[in-house]
Formats: structure tokens, C-alpha cells, sequence
């Protein structure tokens, strides 16, 4: 039996992957772990939970240590807005807080999944059917963690024979926990601002195009890629997996589908513009679709359905 320790459990990803492997694992096998933020009383009292900081190292093997761990899911991290705003701090919690974890997983012999993201690419990059292996030169402190961190993923593989597996996600739509402080939040919020206001003003300009995932995708991605048969991963670490190319517009053209009173405008940050320009458009996951047999459930019509739907009963809003 699996004995998994999961970082950032309160977190966009967190809340709903700790609980989709209680599913799968028992309740008793998946230990949640966060930081600052409380996880919600489901996520609390359905299992093991603790607080740890994860760039003290003894903090994370004192958990592997005492539930006998094998995997972690290791999801703590700084996003790229929050990065941009404070580049030191990201460097020392994505990087350092990665490195205690291969070093916690070289010592104890765990498997780790470690999500990278469409943020490790730059404007080097082809924007355009963004390849699986092309330059990586990004221009965000977040994008060079994550470059980082899929390198030093690929080194603890191949040096130390740790089973390290990760992705780059693309922008996560979900409905449960709110996004963390990145440049694709909009995808988000413009569903809270749909079934509140009526109307959202977008951060991003029109035309915008990047890679995003409704969350069931992203969860099944995460553990489909751990169960995988390891002899057919040529890759291992950072995979491209992608759902759909969006940009602003057509998500709010498929709101206005099923709220047909729905406006958008824009007021642009630049910040996050420039980051969202500096990011593949749409990615080629051929790889991921090859080696593990990755294939995405939602498009953009059934994701948005299913925003609104638990948006609505979430927050009592009845949409006509
Ligand atoms: P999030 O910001 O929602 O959650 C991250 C969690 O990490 C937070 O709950 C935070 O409290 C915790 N954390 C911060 N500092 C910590 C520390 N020192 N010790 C322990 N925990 C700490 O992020 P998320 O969206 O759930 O992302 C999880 C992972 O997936 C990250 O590596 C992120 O880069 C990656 N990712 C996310 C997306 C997305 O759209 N959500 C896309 C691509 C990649
Ligand atoms: C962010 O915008 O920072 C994240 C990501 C795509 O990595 N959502």
C-alpha cells in the first residue's frame, strides 16, 4: 500500500489532489501537509494533516520519517505573479523547498511528483506547438525555478535513481480553492465575476492565447503519470499536457452561452501581460499522449458548464 505525503495541500491543487488520492489510497494513506493557509475542514478531518515549512528540511523528513512515506506529491511553491513581486522569496521556496525534498527522497527511497509549468518556457521558444524538448530560456524568476527544478528532477534520476515525474501544467481552472498569485488567475475569476456581477474586467489583453486545463484533468494527469509503467518514460519529468488554447474572449463568448447578459472589458496589467506574452500559446503534448496515454476530458463548452454550475450552487446564485 501506497503511503503518500502531499506539500501545498491547501493550496489550487492541493485541496483537490489530497483528496482525489484519499479516494484512491484510503484516507489514512495520503498525509496532507500546509503551510500558512488552513486546509478546509473536509480536507482536515478525513485524514493525517500537519503544518510544515518545507525549506526546513527536517520538517519534511520528521513526516516521511513518521508515516513511512514513499511518494510525495510535492506541490509548495510561489506562482509567477507573486514571484515577479518578490523574486528572492520565490527563489528560496521553489528552489530550496525542492531540493529538501529530493534529498528527503534520496535518503528514504520516495518516488516524487513535482509539477513544472508552461512558465519554463520563454520568448525563445516557438510560441506555436511549443515542442516537448526546445530552449527553455524563460524571463520570469518562476519560469527559472521551474527550469531549474525540471533539471534538478532529471539529476536526482539519473544520479541517485530517485523516481522523479512531473508535467508542465498549463493554467488550472477550478472551482474549489482559488488561484494562488498567478498570471492565469483571469481564467478563474472571470467565472466567480460571471455568476456575481454579471460582468469581469480582464487583466490580460484580448488575444491572449495560452494552454489551460479544467482540474479533474489535472488531478488524473498527476496521478496517471505516477502509475505509470516507468519503462515506456523516455521523458519523466516535464511533461507538456495541454487541454485547450485560450484567450480572454473565448471564454467569455462561451459564458455568455449560458449568461447571455455577460460583458468583459479590459484593464491591462503589464506585469502579467508581459509574462502571459512570454508563454506558449498552445503546447505540443504528443509525448505525454505517447508515453503514458495522456488525454484530456474537459473542453472549453463542458468546463464551462461545470464552473458555473458549482459556482452558482457554491455561492447560492441562481443563473436562469
Ligand atoms: P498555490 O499557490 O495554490 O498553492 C501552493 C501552496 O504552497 C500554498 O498553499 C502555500 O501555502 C504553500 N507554501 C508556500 N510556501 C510554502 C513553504 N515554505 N512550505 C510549505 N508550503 C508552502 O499553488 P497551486 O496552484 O496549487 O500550484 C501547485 C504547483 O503546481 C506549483 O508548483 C505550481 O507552480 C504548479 N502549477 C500550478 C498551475 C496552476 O495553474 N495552478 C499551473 C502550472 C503549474
Ligand atoms: C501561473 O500563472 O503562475 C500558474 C502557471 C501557469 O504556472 N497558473
Amino acid at each position: 500500500m501506497q503511503k503518500i505525503l502531499v506539500t501545498g495541500a491547501a493550496g489550487q491543487i492541493g485541496s483537490e489532489l489530497t483528496m482525489a488520492l484519499r479516494r484512491k489510497y484510503g484516507n489514512e494513506n495520503v498525509i496532507g501537509t500546509a503551510h500558512k493557509t488552513k486546509p478546509d475542514e473536509a480536507l482536515l478531518e478525513s485524514g493525517p494533516c500537519h503544518f510544515i515549512d518545507c525549506t526546513e528540511i527536517n520538517t519534511i523528513a520528521e513526516m516521511v520519517e513518521k508515516y513511512k512515506v514513499d511518494t510525495i506529491y510535492h506541490l509548495a511553491s510561489i506562482l509567477s505573479a507573486v514571484a515577479e513581486q518578490n523574486p528572492q522569496f520565490a527563489w528560496n521556496v521553489n528552489m530550496f523547498g525542492l531540493y529538501n525534498v529530493l534529498e528527503v527522497a534520496r535518503e528514504y527511497k520516495c518516488a516524487v511528483f513535482t509539477p513544472s509549468s508552461i512558465g519554463a518556457f520563454g520568448p525563445a521558444a516557438p510560441l506555436n506547438k511549443t515542442p516537448q524538448d526546445t530552449i527553455q530560456r524563460p524571463s520570469t524568476m518562476y519560469g527559472i525555478t521551474k527550469v531549474a527544478g525540471e533539471l534538478l528532477c532529471d539529476y536526482y534520476f539519473k544520479r541517485f535513481g530517485v523516481d522523479t515525474r512531473g508535467v508542465r501544467y498549463p493554467g488550472l481552472i477550478s472551482h474549489k480553492t482559488l488561484p494562488g498569485g498567478g498570471t492565469t488567475d483571469y481564467a478563474v475569476k472571470i467565472f466567480y465575476e460571471a455568476v456575481k456581477q454579471r460582468k469581469y474586467t480582464c487583466y490580460l489583453k484580448a488575444g491572449t492565447y495560452l494552454d489551460m486545463m479544467y482540474m479533474p484533468d489535472a488531478l488524473r494527469a498527476a496521478i496517471d503519470l505516477m502509475e505509470a509503467n516507468p519503462s515506456r518514460l523516455k521523458h519523466r519529468n516535464a511533461f507538456n499536457v495541454t487541454a485547450m488554447s485560450v484567450a480572454p474572449e473565448d471564454i467569455a463568448a462561451e459564458i455568455k452561452r449560458i449568461i447571455p447578459e455577460f460583458t468583459m472589458d479590459f484593464k491591462v496589467d503589464p506585469v502579467r501581460q508581459a509574462i502571459a506574452e512570454s508563454w506558449p500559446n498552445n503546447m505540443d503534448d504528443s509525448a505525454a499522449r505517447e508515453e503514458w496515454g495522456w488525454k484530456p476530458e474537459y473542453d472549453l463548452e463542458s468546463m464551462t458548464k461545470d464552473m458555473i454550475e458549482n459556482i452558482s450552487q457554491k455561492l447560492k446564485i441562481k443563473i436562469d
